[in-house]
């Protein structure tokens, strides 16, 4: 198996679509899921996120993160176009705790509450998002891989949720640590996605996933 979820927030050379595309071909097995956020949806447009959603929707889990933070009835029209574009869960913020309810349609939706970013204020008020958390129908949680002892508290408390942790390589957390913390997939960016070798790098990690999820 593979427990990464590869960030297309960069590219390499002048055609993002066409990278990323040749990258998921070269990369069948050693990536769970992907991940598509502003930088890619402003590079590539609305038209061409779709079709890398199309061609690669059948093999990977498609998460769309924009971090929605607007109010309730907003976020729910946002997730309903996301559906509608093929993506197979998207990430909120629980900040504004604006929603009431969620969609009983098929998109899954998770929740941020521990950010990477050293002094995030998100983190300071994790016991909050939590509890809010639980009021929601979420399949999951974000937690930053960078802060383990987050991951371990998320994990304590929502058992059943799926944590996707950002944070390994560029930022510091080592392949497969969050993984050993309590997480179910590591995010995993710029040091895959800008690499000269991403296929070696990824085999890196996933190898020291396989490892502690005592595979090969
Ligand atoms: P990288 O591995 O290149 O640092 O990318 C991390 C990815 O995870 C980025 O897409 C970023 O938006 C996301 N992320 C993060 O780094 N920290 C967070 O707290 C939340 C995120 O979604």
């Amino acid at each position: 198996g593979s427990w990464v979820i590869l960030a297309l927030d960069y590219a390499r050379g002048n055609s993002p679509l066409a990278y990323w595309s040749e990258l998921l071909h070269r990369t069948t097995g050693l990536v769970a899921g992907v991940k598509v956020g502003l930088p890619a949806l402003l590079r590539a447009g609305p038209t061409g996120i779709s079709e890398l959603v199309q061609s690669f929707g059948d093999e990977l889990y498609f998460l769309a993160d924009f971090k929605l933070a607007d109010i309730g009835d907003v976020v729910l029209e946002e997730l309903s176009i996301l559906e509608e574009m093929g993506f197979d869960g998207a990430i909120v913020h629980l900040f504004p705790r604006c929603l009431d309810r969620l969609p009983l349609n098929a998109l899954d939706v998770y929740g941020l509450v521990s950010m990477t970013c050293p002094r995030s204020l998100v983190d300071e008020h994790m016991g909050e998002l939590l509890d809010y958390a639980s009021t929601l129908r979420l399949k999951g949680l974000v937690v930053a891989a960078t802060k383990p002892d987050a991951i371990r508290r998320a994990r304590e408390r929502f058992r059943h949720a799926v944590i996707l942790s950002p944070g390994v390589g560029v930022q510091g957390a080592p392949p497969a640590s969050a993984l050993s913390a309590g997480a179910d997939y590591e995010i995993v960016g710029r040091s895959v996605v800008l690499s000269e070798d991403p296929v070696r790098e990824l085999t890196r990690i996933v190898e020291a996933q396989r490892a502690v999820k005592h595979e090969g």
